[in-house]
């Protein structure tokens, strides 16, 4: 397979060409296991590890390669490792504040184009869970899509689906059976050649079921969930990139115990965008919506078209934000804010400089 067929764009020839990488080779990252990698490129595919520099600069707070990173990489003779020099700018990225105490982010999907945000219609469907995944899925950059799984099981699918679209503003919402196969052809039009997608989930909803049904071959492990509560027992422990059979590229990942949110402020805005709208034409400007005069928001809420769960789950979210930003080393997310920022005005004048030419 050629990097083309694994996804390389103008986007990316523009960046690999911006600087000068003698001896190395543009590959992705496939899949990651515990200190290595397997990557891909022209040359076929071979496992990897990190170069020293590289590995210094991750442990100083830089990010480690992560599954469907573009990297340039080193090829010794054919049999040993590849190196990975560097980590190339991300067009998109999924993070979220990793798990436990300590304040920093983890990547969980790189250069994705769609996620998939799968749940199942059993004991798993939480449209609140949801809503914390679309703000964070908007802030990746990448396009959220609702997938609802295990259609088969549910006689109330299209009630629950329209529930779900209620909260998910501007996500197309699928009802989908992996198992039956019901539904896919919804799916269809995001499996592009070359287009990336990911599937992030709570354990159990079937998104490795969903990838089977998808390559149309048994590649990933599945296994049954706990009756009682719809859980799944964490069967998948890698990242992984799988090529199907159109030549879009699925990215299969472990289910997720929990997604606390990374610093996601304009994601949260764009997830929430109806109540802000709302909260505008409340009588004063720094209404709370606990009852001041002229509140409209109160007024969506007494008419039924703003559900209070909403409101709240937005107002915990955002206790989570400030939690996190108070947390935050203020310089380091000052100079955070601003590198990225720089790095994508830079990727975007870059990019349309190249087109040009
Ligand atoms: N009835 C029904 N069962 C399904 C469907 N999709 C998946 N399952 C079942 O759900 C269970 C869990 O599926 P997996 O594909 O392992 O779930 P997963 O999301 O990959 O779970 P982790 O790897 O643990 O994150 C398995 O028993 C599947 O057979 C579906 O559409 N309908
Ligand atoms: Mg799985
Ligand atoms: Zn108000």
């Amino acid at each position: 397979m050629s990097i083309i067929q694994w996804g390389w764009d103008g986007y990316f020839e523009a960046v690999w060409s911006d600087s000068d990488r003698e001896s190395t080779m543009p590959a992705r990252v496939v899949a990651q296991h515990r200190g290595c990698w397997r990557v891909a490129g022209d040359f076929g595919e071979r496992m990897a590890e990190a170069a020293g520099k590289l590995r210094l600069a991750a442990e100083e707070g830089a990010d480690w390669p992560t599954v469907g990173d573009w990297a340039a990489v080193e090829l010794d003779t054919a049999n040993s490792p590849a190196l990975i020099r560097e980590v190339l700018p991300r067009r998109s990225a999924f993070v979220r504040k990793t798990p436990g105490k300590k304040i920093a982010e983890q990547v969980l999907a790189a250069n994705v184009d769609t996620v998939l945000l799968v749940s199942a219609l059993d004991g798993d469907f939480n449209p609140r869970r949801v809503e914390r995944y679309l703000a964070q899925c908007w802030e990746s950059g990448a396009k959220p899509v609702v997938v609802l799984n295990k259609a088969d099981t549910c006689r109330d699918a299209r009630e629950k689906a329209a529930e779900m679209e209620k909260v998910a503003l501007g996500a197309e919402v699928c009802v989908v059976s992996a198992k039956t196969g019901q539904g896919l052809r919804e799916l269809e039009p995001l499996l592009r050649p070359g287009k990336t997608l990911a599937m992030l989930g709570s354990s159990g909803v079937g998104k490795s079921t969903l990838a089977n049904r998808l390559l149309g071959d048994a590649r990933q492990e599945v296994r049954e969930v706990r009756e009682s509560d719809s859980r799944g027992r964490h069967t998948t422990t890698a990242r992984q990139l799988f090529v199907l059979p159109g030549g879009a590229l699925l990215m299969d990942t472990p289910g997720l115990r929990e997604l606390q949110l990374w610093d996601a402020e304009e994601g949260m805005a764009q997830a929430f965008a109806d109540i802000d709208e709302l909260a505008e034409q409340c009588r004063f400007s720094d209404c709370r919506h606990e009852g001041e005069p002229g509140c409209a928001v109160r007024a969506a809420l007494d008419a039924g078209v703003l559900d209070p769960a909403r409101l709240e789950n937005r107002r915990k979210l955002q206790r989570e934000q400030e939690f996190l930003r108070r947390k935050m080393d203020p310089e380091a997310r000052a100079e955070y804010n601003q590198r990225v920022k720089q790095l994508m005005r830079g990727v975007r004048e870059m990019y349309r400089h190249k087109k040009r030419d």
